[in-house]
């Protein structure tokens, strides 16, 4: 099977295990990326297929589409609590600690995602590591504080990187109308302490550390999913 799509049945894999977690008239946290894209969709054949009824709170305006396209009720914070949270992640460790915002929505995922009863990660293997790091901190940062902020995020040993708009040479722009600087650390020794050093720089929005929050983490194979 080539690499590719052995990589998405294991992100489908994990994807639908999660979906088996939701229970009739749940509100539920809808995550960002490619894995939770299989969440959202089992999520919807389960409302079509045995009638369960759900709300859903999006972490994007990529989750928003999705949740509307498989005919997801809508709802906020302001009116619902969270009962169940699942999101993707670009590292996980064994800790359960993560690196999150390579889709660049970290700051309402951590929200939505701290906010909910339970949260639940799903992941391919290649997103399970021994230390977090390799992967940039995603850091999302006010536009005008950009150059200040990388100074500091340089100061802390970080490499740093406005992170581009692919089909343009300007930046990303994030759903909040903010820019997201990648930061490079050569070691991550305590990502608690890092993601709390993170956000008190003046100008940091929120950033994708994301430590002491993840209550399940469900890794898919490609003949299935095991928990970590
Ligand atoms: C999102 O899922 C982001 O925070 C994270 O970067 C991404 C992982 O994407 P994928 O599931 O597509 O690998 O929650």
């Amino acid at each position: 099977m080539k690499n590719a799509s052995k990589n998405d049945s294991s992100k489908k894999n994990a994807g639908y295990k999660a979906a088996e977690y939701v229970e009739d008239g749940m509100v539920l946290g809808l995550g960002t990326g490619s894995t939770t894209h299989y969440f959202i969709e089992k999520v919807g054949m389960r409302m079509a297929e045995e009638g369960i009824k759900v709300k859903g709170i999006p972490t994007s305006f990529q989750s928003l589409l999705l949740a509307k396209k498989w005919n997801i009720p809508i709802t906020t914070l302001e009116e619902n609590d969270i009962d169940l949270s699942v999101d993707g992640a670009d590292e996980v460790d064994s800790d359960f600690n993560l690196i999150k915002g390579g889709g660049a929505a970290h700051t309402k995922e951590k929200i939505v995602d701290y906010a909910a009863k339970e949260f639940i990660v799903i992941v391919d293997e290649s997103k399970v590591v021994g230390k977090l790091g390799t992967f940039p901190v995603p850091v999302e940062v006010i536009p005008d504080a950009s150059r200040v902020v990388i100074q500091a995020l340089e100061d802390m040993g970080a490499e740093c990187e406005i992170r581009m708009a692919q089909r343009k040479d300007g930046p990303v722009i994030t759903d909040n109308g903010n820019f997201v600087i990648d930061a490079k650390f050569s070691e991550i020794a305590s990502p608690q302490h890092l993601e709390i050093d993170l956000n008190s720089i003046p100008g940091v929005v929120e950033n994708g550390i994301f430590t002491q929050m993840v209550d399940r983490v469900i890794v898919g194979t490609s003949d299935g999913t095991k928990e970590l």
